[in-house]
């Protein structure tokens, strides 16, 4: 169970108790709510808590939500929360979605339309917003119907996934790109997550100073590419793109600039943490500044930039990586935010496929070589690793593996470069934990990589004990994109992260963080878990292509948000400091 499910459990548990007797279970309901946003806001998974037997130390979760999770962690099923959720209609759960419609109306809604079941619920709910039935509903009027059909046009506007950084990244490049072509745009940058730099994105929020909002939100809501608008206000306009990609802009004078740049950074738990530090200070925070909230004579304080934002607070800047409460403003009111990597301090990229043929059953790289070792130069590199898949098993015996490897070895050394490339490979972690080529064969290379390509579903204490036999065969280096998984496409293996961090950093071995935008794995909660643990990362962009070499710099955002510093990352490293760790000196 991901950690949005568990949250969503528990914020349902919290609305069928408000649902059952408000008055009698308000004490319960708010333990719930408060378990679901502590869980929702988690920084690792809270299944690993449980593995662990530490679910009580998860802050909001007491002893008693802790037994009922434990029951759905061990059998996948409550009596509890059965007991909890008999006789509400599982349609309420739906209605719950739709922003403004909080436990008590969703119930109303569900009796009186009589909708039960889950199947459609909202489907039926937004027709009978459309014939007027909802208005009929004491206690709903005109007014209540009008915002519901609102607000499900909204909910079934939200793309069901959530795009990829690059994705991302290209759409808002050409959205601002459009918006920049306004004469009044004085200044103008993408907000949210994107700027937050996660490695995926809801929806995409740019912000603009002008002294002329109304022409830039006119010429926005003309962007060619849009399939409607979601809706335009004097500072704001939605719009939605294919495959319901929603576009947020907000506009404002260039004097409050810093204050929206803020505020629309988010996340929302970083927001609300400055909130809980403003309120102490008497002072009350939004988009518009800072203003005292009883002393209506306390004029609203602007901000030009955010350093002065956070200053006001007596916070130093903070990066937006960092954003999400995650103890970033401790750190910052302490003055201890970590120096974090940055792409300039990157001497080397440790995961490329080149299009050298060396008989593999997984894919080979497009690019060559030279080509490769080209770019590498380009972009300041002192070394590179070819890591290209094994040979197949079935055909190469270890004689023939040897061969390809100095083959291959052969084609490096014609390759005319200043950088030095080293002769790895990525070997295959067998079921077992073996490795998919012999120790003769491994011999052969500079180091390897190793990573699972086949057999995800093991549990937690075999996939462990299968990842440390391969990371102990003394060429193995590095465990590449250890979670194996890729987004939105194919969840993580469970390992023991604990065990193999301090596998890890007692025998000096590298964990990646594959830069690939499918990928970005090591995922960014658990980059902090490395980092806290002393573990060394490495980053490589696991290119098929030339081009893709450009794809470091998602590494380097999934490290930073990490909190990794260039000291925690082997390939920061000079070619001789890189050399020397690699023969076992540190
Ligand atoms: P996303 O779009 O799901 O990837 O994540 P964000 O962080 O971009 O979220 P979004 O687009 O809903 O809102 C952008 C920022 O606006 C968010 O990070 C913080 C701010 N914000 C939005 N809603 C709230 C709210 O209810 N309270 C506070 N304090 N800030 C909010
Ligand atoms: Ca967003
Ligand atoms: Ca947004
Ligand atoms: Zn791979």
């Amino acid at each position: 169970m991901s950690n949005r499910e568990v949250a969503d459990l528990l914020a349902a548990a919290s609305a069928a108790y408000k649902i059952k007797d408000e008055q009698k279970n308000k004490f319960r309901s708010i333990a719930y709510d408060r378990a679901s946003a502590a869980i929702e806001h988690l920084g690792s998974e809270v299944k690993d808590f449980w593995d662990d037997g530490k679910l009580e130390d998860v802050p909001g979760i007491g002893p008693n939500i802790a037994k009922h999770l434990d029951e759905i962690f061990k059998t996948g099923k409550s009596k509890h929360f059965n007991k909890v959720f008999l006789g509400v209609p599982p349609s309420v759960f739906e209605f719950l979605k739709i922003t403004g419609v909080g436990p008590k109306k969703a119930i109303k809604l569900a009796k009186e339309l009589n909708i039960k079941s889950s199947k459609g619920a909202i489907k039926r709910l937004s027709k009978s917003a459309k014939s007027g039935k909802i208005a009929e509903i004491e206690r709903f009027g005109e007014g209540s119907q009008k915002v519901i059909a609102k607000s499900i046009k909204e909910h079934e506007a939200r793309p069901k996934e959530r795009m990829l950084i690059s994705q991302a990244e290209n759409i808002a490049r050409d959205v601002v790109g459009w918006v920049s072509e306004n004469k009044s745009v004085e200044k103008i940058e993408v907000l949210g997550s994107l700027r937050r730099r996660a490695s995926t994105v809801g929806d995409i929020d740019i912000a603009v100073a002008t002294k002329n909002p109304e022409s830039i939100l006119d010429h926005f809501i003309e962007y060619p590419n849009k399939t409607r608008t979601l809706g335009k206000g004097p500072h704001k306009a939605s719009i939605v793109l294919p495959n319901n990609i929603q576009v947020d802009l907000m506009a404002t004078e260039n004097d409050s600039f810093g204050s929206l740049l803020q505020h629309f950074t988010g996340s929302k738990h970083h927001n609300i943490a400055l909130r809980e530090i403003a309120q102490k200070k008497g002072l009350s925070l939004s988009e518009y500044g800072i203003k005292g909230i009883n002393n209506l004579k306390f004029k609203i304080k602007n901000f030009k930039d955010e350093e002065s934002f956070y200053k006001s607070l007596a916070l130093s800047w903070i990066p937006p990586e960092l954003r999400e409460d995650a103890g970033e403003i401790e750190a910052a009111k302490a003055n201890k935010l970590p120096d974090l990597l940055k792409l300039s301090d990157i001497k080397a990229d440790l995961q490329i496929h080149s299009d050298f043929d060396i008989e593999t059953s997984h894919d080979i790289g497009d690019s060559s070589m030279v080509e490769i070792a080209k770019k590498a130069e380009k972009l300041g590199y002192q070394y590179i690793g070819f890591t290209e898949h094994n040979p197949s098993q079935r055909g190469h015996n270890e004689r023939k593996v040897i061969e390809l490897i100095k083959k291959k070895r052969e084609a490096i050394n014609r390759v005319n470069t200043k950088i030095k490339i080293f002769n790895s490979m990525e070997v295959d972690i067998l079921p077992d934990g073996k490795l998919a080529i012999g120790d003769k064969a491994l011999g052969e290379l500079d180091f390897a990589l190793v990573s699972i390509h086949s057999s995800f579903a093991q549990s937690r204490q075999s996939m462990t004990a299968r990842v440390l036999s391969a990371l102990s065969h003394p060429k193995v280096k590095i465990f590449a994109h250890p979670t194996a998984r890729r987004i939105n496409k194919r969840e993580g293996v469970e390992l023991d992260w604990t065990k193999i961090f301090e596998f890890c950093r007692e025998n000096n071995r590298w964990i990646e963080i594959n830069a690939e935008p499918t990928r970005l794995d090591l995922p960014d909660y658990l980059v902090r878990e490395a980092v806290k643990a002393g573990v060394t990362l490495t980053l490589g962009t696991d290119s098929h292509h030339v081009r893709s070499l450009e794809n470091m710099r998602y590494g380097v955002d999934v490290a930073r948000r990490g909190w990794a510093e260039r000291k925690d990352i082997i390939n920061a490293r000079t070619l001789v400091e890189f050399e020397k760790v690699l023969k076992g000196g540190e």
